[in-house]
């Protein structure tokens, strides 16, 4: 990816230690459904590439939130005898409490009831209206409340094809259940001036969407035309209201998308405020699922355009999560179908760090993925518990035995003297760096996998325990238990950003800093392990899981 590259360069006393900024997004997801597997699994996307970018030198913002408006929210909270208000304050801490435990490391948590959103909403209305992109008119059409979206009436035809709904009754054509008539006054946004401007913006940048197959899905979406879009609302007042008709209130979608550039300082009238915005816009990726795509790479970038702002380097479109059906084959997950799994059976199953590693490495990114608890437990048996736990665990095992609860010290000619181990790690950090930039969190921990698959191989290679029982190989065994310790330091750094508390774990038992460094490329070169420390054996990192434990889980 060309992240670092296309931003604009900040002046150095705006830098923090001259570090370039990395800003990241997750979707601000509805409070109106408590987070899931799939929400989290955004979650965890930028989390990871957060922890990464932090400890490869950027200075990270990562920003997660709540969408809280929108017809959807006001229906609910009246469905629960709650004012939108108390209804949304309910909700939040289900997300805080779950990203809490999941490990989420997000430097800021939006919600679009604050007043700093409110403001900068309010702001860009102003900009719309003195650049001439907004005008006042009247909608007729249809809308989907559960996904907050306009349809025209040739989407709606579709729906109509049904033959269980009476043809009065159009439903949407992307989640089927039925629209809701709407004849409103309303503004609109200039959309339509768009569509060469976002062609010519494609073709410019042609990794702005990713993966490739959604990059063509959203250029011939444009290229079949760009119709004006109504963004206001004026039959319900759960929403932000225009500064200049306050009669009306801000479309949903028109006010989400807005919390990227709020987060940042968007007018937040402070001299603070512009020196924030004017380091993080634009960003560098906003991570969305294939759902949200045409609001995130259409209707996003033709807002910034007409406000004047850059637009963000990438949005990154993943796939759903999917559970293998009753035929093998892979449906959505969802709770009308009584399929879904909730984080907490797999948190149990796996633990947070298990859990993280399975949805970062098993899912490949892009695609959908079928998930399910045979899967999970067979990925962190062979690779956390077999492999990874299992290395650590004999290493330190016969570093206590061997060397009287230390590690042994790193000999003077460490550098020139053979070992599988460091031709392993040799190059190690360019080929994980640049898997983990292209979020293919799968390659960035098969680098790390194999250089624990050569550290359990030496193992049975060089039999520490028979060099042990043979003085004349002291120096042998220490250098063979030295150079398992110093594999296991860099793949513990290597597996950080997907595991944070099992790495520290790891950093700890061999006597080391529990916190990770922001020189990786430095942090990944053989033979920084001085050795000398007291090291921990401790349980089992990964204890295996048994049948009975993957039975009960689904149960
Ligand atoms: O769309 N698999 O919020 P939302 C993977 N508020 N990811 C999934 C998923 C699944 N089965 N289900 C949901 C909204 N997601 C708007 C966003 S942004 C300015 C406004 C994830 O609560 C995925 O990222 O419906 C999807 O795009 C998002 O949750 C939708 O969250």
């Amino acid at each position: 990816m060309s992240n670092e590259t296309s931003q604009t360069s900040p002046t150095p006393d705006e830098e923090p230690a001259g570090k370039p900024s990395y800003y990241i997004t997750t979707p601000i997801y509805y409070v109106n459904a408590k987070p899931h597997l799939g929400t989290a699994y955004s979650t965890i996307v930028c989390d990871t590439q957060a922890r990464f970018r932090r400890m490869d030198g950027c200075d990270v913002k990562f920003l997660t939130g709540l969408d809280e408006h929108g017809q959807k929210v006001a229906d609910s909270a009246a469905q629960h005898g709650m004012t939108p208000q108390q209804w949304v304050d309910s909700m939040v801490p289900d997300f805080k409490d779950l990203w809490r435990e999941l490990e989420i490391s997000n430097d800021d948590f939006i919600r679009t009831t604050q007043p700093r959103h409110v403001r900068s909403v309010q702001h860009f209305w102003e900009v719309m209206r003195d650049r001439g992109y907004i005008y006042k008119g009247r909608y007729e059409g249809w809308y989907c409340v559960p996904e907050e979206t306009y349809f025209t009436p040739t989407d709606v035809r579709h729906a109509e094809v049904n033959r269980d709904r009476p043809e009065d009754q159009p439903l949407c054509p992307d989640c089927g259940r039925p629209l809701s008539r709407v004849s409103e006054d309303s503004w609109f946004f200039r959309l339509s001036a768009f569509q060469q401007p976002l062609l010519d913006f494609y073709d410019a940048h042609p990794d702005f969407i990713q993966p490739q197959i959604r990059y063509n899905e959203v250029r011939s979406f444009v290229e079949g035309g760009l119709k004006d879009l109504s963004v206001t609302r004026t039959s319900f007042d759960w929403g932000i209201p225009l500064p200049f008709d306050e009669r009306h209130v801000t479309y949903v979608w028109f006010d989400a998308l807005i919390n990227y550039l709020t987060a940042v300082g968007y007018g937040d009238p402070t001299d603070e405020g512009a020196r924030e915005f004017a380091r993080r816009w634009p960003a560098q990726t906003h991570v969305v699922g294939k759902d949200i795509i045409r609001f995130h790479c259409v209707i996003w970038p033709a807002m910034l355009m007409a406000a004047g702002l850059e637009v963000p380097e990438h949005v990154l479109a993943h796939g759903f999560l999917l559970v293998r059906g009753a035929d093998g084959k892979g449906e959505k997950m969802s709770k009308s179908r009584g399929n879904a799994i909730a984080p907490r059976q797999v948190i149990d199953l796996l633990g947070v760090e298990g859990y993280r590693y399975y949805f970062m490495t098993d899912v490949v990114h892009g695609a959908d993925g079928a998930i399910s608890f045979e899967r999970m437990a067979q990925v962190y048996n062979s690779d956390l518990a077999n492999s990874w736990g299992n290395l650590v665990s004999r290493a330190l095992n016969m570093a206590a035995k061997y060397f009287d609860g230390r590690s042994p010290r790193r000999a003077t000619d460490y550098a020139v003297r053979e070992s599988p181990l460091s031709q392993a790690a040799d190059g190690i950090y360019d080929r994980y760096a640049a898997a983990m930039r292209a979020f293919d969190y799968a390659a960035g921990a098969r680098e790390a996998m194999r250089l624990v698959e050569a550290a359990n191989l030496y193992i049975e290679q060089t039999a520490p325990w028979a060099l042990a029982k043979d003085p004349a190989r002291a120096d042998d065994l220490r250098f063979t238990i030295w150079g398992l310790l110093e594999a296991i330091r860099i793949a513990a750094t290597l597996l950080w950003p997907i595991m944070p508390s099992a790495s520290a774990e790891v950093m700890r038992r061999l006597g080391l800093p529990d916190v990770p460094g922001d020189d990786l490329r430095g942090a990944c070169a053989w033979g920084q392990f001085e050795g000398g420390e007291p090291v921990t054996k401790g349980e089992a990192l990964f204890p295996r899981l048994d049948d009975e434990a993957v039975a009960k889980a689904g149960e």
